[in-house]
């Protein structure tokens, strides 16, 4: 392992000494086959360290509108506090890495995976060729590479990113830390050029006082994971020091497996001003936002014009409808970032464009679909019986463990993994995921309106490949549809409990597009399906 490398590449590494003792707490992990492991708590790695840029892959493309470089997802030692170094698994090293493009570019990365298991590059909010997709049926094998080729055709500006997902490995592949940005940059930025940007990669991590990614429990796979180390850009709450009165544009990635994060800056309203798919019409002024697994949000702050002055961005409690023992920072205020004013003089305030973009609506649906979500639980009055009842319900549950086609070798759980797995089902419109289903076929080109129903106790981010939707409107459990106030593209979108969604979209390029719950672990126990595009 190339050390001296990785330490001068992560940030989490810059940041490994502190004299704080480590904190551990045993996991509540009832149903876990094995014994609790002690974990490491938030508070033993620092806070507070000024906030460093995402960590670049450099462009090794001497071409103008080429990016060309490799990926090598594999297992790293990164250094988290005084003498211990947890081992993760990363591109390139690089916690949270960027890839940063230009509307127009071709984008050509070799992924090389060195992991011991098949890996994929799924390039989410990313309209791509079906085969560049990174789908689980297109998997690169233990020590094989391949090309990922496509161009960033025009109107794909926003703030993507860039995670595995192979068949029954992502969850695990995501636990141990793989994921990326990539930022599309428009032919022509609209925003002024006094606003100051910073990208933000918001994951979480679990890991044992020995340093090691814990395994999933069963409230994992049930819940969505969430790890008790709450990192920004790799780091834990840093700071970020500006002038008075300074616009900031914060473009976040919510890159954790399973949890939410609703944002709140103390003694300041957010503006929207984009989403998953890029630039809204015109600024939304918000006292908070939720920003689900998958989600990204575009926002502008114009900090407090006092000198000397702290305020935080943090992620406040949500309800989204847990299962079992419930962790304690649920109920917490999460710090992801101070901003500090400096004592220096106040930056006028900036002049947006109106609009700042146009979106046009999709106009009326050539085909409409009906979606739902559900979990098919076991009798839950012995909780504990989650890992132990037999399976009843509905047929062809166990498609998702069992075989499947497109044959390929493997990134299959280990049987400690599989033990722990919840005999639950999560379902889309009755059925789990298997590789050969294919649920609705489609034209593209057509307009698509999909009614998805939230027909279940927990809060599901509903995704879409290949393509961004509009949300058109909303239905609440006990309400009547409501149209949406304003249109955006959007990619993932979170539907409460027994909530309803109306989208419209059209796919551009045939082939199979999944579409999933993006609580990875809902996902891979079966909330995710396909439709075929011809
Ligand atoms: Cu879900």
């Amino acid at each position: 392992m190339k050390r001296r490398e990785f330490l001068r590449y992560t940030t989490l590494g810059g940041l490994a000494l502190s004299g704080s003792g480590l904190l551990v707490h045993a996991l509540a992990g009832r149903h876990s086959q094995t014994l609790p492991a002690a974990l490491l708590d938030n508070a033993s790695i620092p806070a507070g360290q000024p906030l460093q840029p995402l960590p670049r892959i450099v462009n090794l493309s001497d071409q103008v509108g080429r990016f060309h470089s490799v990926l090598t997802p594999a297992a790293h030692a990164v250094p988290v506090s005084d003498g211990l170094e947890a081992t993760l698994w990363l591109y390139n090293g690089k916690v949270a890495p960027l890839i940063e493009v230009r509307e127009g570019d071709e984008l050509d990365i070799t992924l090389m995976n060195e992991l011991d298991q098949d890996t994929t590059l799924h390039w989410h909010g990313v309209p791509v060729p079906q085969a560049q997709d990174g789908a689980p049926w297109d998997a690169v094998a233990s020590g094989e590479s391949r090309h990922y080729r496509y161009i960033l055709h025009r109107g794909s500006a926003g703030l993507h990113w860039f995670h595995p997902h192979p068949h029954e490995g992502t969850a695990r592949q995501v636990a141990h830390g793989l994921a990326g940005a990539l930022l599309v940059r428009p032919r022509l930025d609209v925003l002024p050029v006094e606003v100051e940007e910073h990208l933000l990669v918001v994951s979480d991590l679990r890991l044992t006082t020995e340093g090691e990614v814990a395994s999933h429990t069963a409230e994992d796979w049930m819940n969505g994971r969430e790890g008790e180390l709450l990192l920004v850009n790799g780091q834990r709450a840093p700071r970020l020091d500006v002038a008075p009165g300074t616009t900031l544009r914060l473009r976040l990635i919510n890159a954790c497996a399973g949890r939410y994060l609703r944002l709140r800056l103390e003694d300041h309203e957010l503006t929207l001003i984009g989403t998953d798919g890029g630039l809204i019409e015109r600024p939304q002024p918000l006292k908070e936002l939720l920003i689900t697994p998958g989600e990204r949000a575009d926002l502008l702050v114009r900090v407090s014009e006092k000198p000397e002055r702290s305020f935080e961005l943090a992620s406040h409690p949500y309800t989204r409808g847990w299962m079992g023992a419930k962790p304690t920072h649920l109920d917490e205020i999460a710090p992801l970032l101070s901003i500090h004013t400096l004592n220096a003089g106040v930056s006028p305030a900036v002049k947006l464009p109106n609009p700042l973009s146009h979106i046009e609506p999709l106009g009326e649906p050539a085909v409409r679909r009906q979606v739902e979500l559900a979990e098919v639980m076991p009798d839950h009055s012995d909780h504990s019986a989650v890992n132990d009842t037999p399976h009843a319900g509905h047929g062809g549950n166990d498609s998702h463990h069992g075989s499947h086609g497109r044959g390929h070798g493997g990134s299959h759980p280990s049987d400690e993994d599989r033990a722990v797995r919840p005999k639950v089902d999560f379902l889309i419109n009755g059925r789990a995921f298997a590789m050969n289903d294919v649920l609705f076929e489609g034209q593209a080109g057509e307009v698509e309106e999909w009614d998805v129903f939230n027909n279940s106790h927990m809060d599901h981010p509903f995704h879409v490949h290949g393509t961004h939707f509009q949300v058109i409107a909303t239905r609440d459990a006990d309400s009547e549809w409501q149209d949406a106030p304003w249109l955006a593209w959007k990619d993932t979108v979170n539907l409460a409990p027994y909530q309803r969604l109306r989208l419209r979209m059209v796919f551009i390029e045939p082939g199979d597009w999944l579409f999933h719950c993006h609580i990875i672990e809902h996902e891979e126990l079966g909330m995710m399906a396909t439709i075929r595009i011809s």
